[in-house]
């Protein structure tokens, strides 16, 4: 078994993986077995993930990899798959960044069940698109009457690989159904809005078995039947924050993709007053450790002004689009790069531009111009996010971890060193991969606990380090330049 890999199933809202991890004392190497795009569909009746696809890619993936020690699975959080009584899937789940749940939180969650007493029961942030708000739109609907069971869509990927039903708790921990202080479902949140609460299935916890292959499956990809899928941290946020590479306590995190989420690790969880005010969240990571953070909108508008361009025909290649950012005038034009305006997919060029214009600042003319606006801005969160988390959990922050493909983006990193006046430590970019990997070996006995899981990180990936330039003045004055963004 000593060379066997084990398997990571890394889902992004953009494109997955099946990558490959060997563990060894000192050692840990990764190869990328199998790459495929995520392509979202937009049907008459909402923004769907081709979940299908998605799963004969992991088969193929799979299938291309060879013999595994075992296999674990992450994706993004929040979305959903319903079993009926048959165990068949219902329909086609629904991507996060549909706009149905609009407005939906105010009007069909809140009169039922108040967003303080929401707050202290699951210690989530607002966001519109949580599974609570997801299941509270289509309450309605023939699905959710037929709904016997409902997976998460790394439970469901499990399920098709194994038969096996279950619940990841960090991922059950970003549903709105989850209660943040003991661990365990908040399934009375089901009842309050006549959804029912036996939808919700048993917990297990990262590194818990999770079965083994189905005949079907092992005869498809060639892997022996017995191969076992272990519970991972099966949101990818939770793999990748296992994964930094941190060899003190007094760090923070951003991990950095689609989305940035930036904030600090803690033992229990934040749920005064001020930090529902401030909207920060308490997911849950290995270990029982709390994630305290704020999402931030991320490369997300990078990517998303990108697939605008191309559709444009306009350049759209990055090392270019970057280099053109840092020659660009700083600091020309901001956005509040936490804005809900920008969740949507569509054009965002023209978004950004109609924020500028709005908030009486110049209009980013150019392509570079735009690039940089969208880095300053998400340097700019970077810091106020990370400044109020600090001071919302007593804690103090000597230095920040960067994880993630955005850990790539020196520009960013060396914005977001200036921006939060501390150095920032980037990489490893693949941290939600070695999260998910680390997890399996610990499963296995071939790895300890989570700081030996992270000194295994930091002794062996390559990481880059950024020294903040300048006093902050300028990004103090910068924040003060956006009504949204409060530096306390
Ligand atoms: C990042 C992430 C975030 C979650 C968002 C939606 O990939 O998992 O943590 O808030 O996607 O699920």
């Amino acid at each position: 078994m000593h060379n066997t890999p084990y398997a990571a199933v890394d889902l992004g809202a953009t494109s997955g993986r099946v990558i490959l991890g060997r563990v060894g004392p000192d050692t840990l190497d990764l190869t990328e077995a199998h790459r495929f795009p995520n392509t979202p569909v937009q049907l008459p009746d909402g923004l769907r993930w081709d979940v299908l696809a998605l799963y004969q890619s992991i088969l193929d993936g799979l299938r291309a990899g060879g013999q595994v020690t075992s296999i674990g699975i992450d994706t993004w959080a929040v979305d959903y798959g319903l079993l009926d009584a048959d165990g068949a899937l219902l329909g086609h789940p629904f991507h996060y960044r549909d706009n149905r749940t609009e407005g939906v939180a105010a009007r069909e969650v809140w009169p039922k069940i108040g967003s303080n007493e929401l707050y202290q029961a699951t210690g989530l942030q607002h966001l519109p698109f949580t599974t609570l708000y997801q299941l509270a739109a289509s309450a309605d609907s023939a699905q959710i009457a037929a709904a016997r069971t409902l997976l998460m869509i790394p439970d469901l990927l499990v399920h098709w690989l194994t038969g096996s039903i279950g619940a990841e708790e960090t991922n059950a921990s970003t549903t709105g159904l989850f209660d943040a202080r003991t661990g365990t479902w908040a399934g009375h949140i089901l009842d309050r809005l006549s959804l029912d609460p036996g939808l919700l299935p048993p917990l297990r916890a990262p590194g818990d078995p999770a079965g083994t292959l189905l005949p079907h499956v092992a005869a498809y990809t060639g892997l022996s039947a017995d191969t076992p899928v272990v519970t991972v941290a099966s949101h990818d946020t939770a793999s990748a924050v296992a994964a930094v590479p941190a060899t003190t306590d007094d760090f923070a995190y951003i991990s950095c993709g689609t989305w940035s989420l930036a904030g600090l690790e803690l033992d229990k969880p934040v749920l005064t007053e001020a930090s529902r005010a401030a909207n920060f969240t308490n997911e849950r990571g290995i270990d029982g450790t709390i994630r305290y953070l704020r999402n931030i909108m991320g490369l997300w508008l990078l990517e998303e002004c990108r697939r605008t361009w191309t559709m444009q025909g306009l350049p759209t290649d990055l090392p270019a689009l970057l280099a053109d950012a840092a020659r660009a005038e700083p600091f020309a034009a901001l956005v509040d790069a936490q804005a809900p305006e920008f969740l949507a997919p569509g054009d965002m060029p023209e978004r950004i531009r109609a924020y500028c214009r709005r908030t009486g600042q110049p209009v980013p003319a150019s392509q570079g111009a735009l690039v940089r606006c969208i880095l300053e801005s998400l340097a700019l969160a970077h810091r106020t996010v990370l400044r109020q988390a600090s001071v919302l959990a007593d804690r103090d922050v000597s230095h920040v971890h960067l994880v993630g493909g955005g850990s790539r983006n020196e520009l960013l990193c060396q914005l977001t060193a200036d921006a939060t006046g501390l150095p920032v430590i980037a990489g490893p970019t693949e941290a939600t991969a070695l999260g998910n990997i680390l997890v399996q070996a610990r499963a296995h006995g071939r790895v300890g606990d989570l700081p030996a899981m992270r000194r295994l990180i930091a002794g062996t990936q390559q990481l880059r380090h950024y020294t903040p330039r300048g006093d902050g003045a300028s990004w103090a004055s910068a924040a003060s330049r956006l009504p949204t963004i409060k530096e306390s």
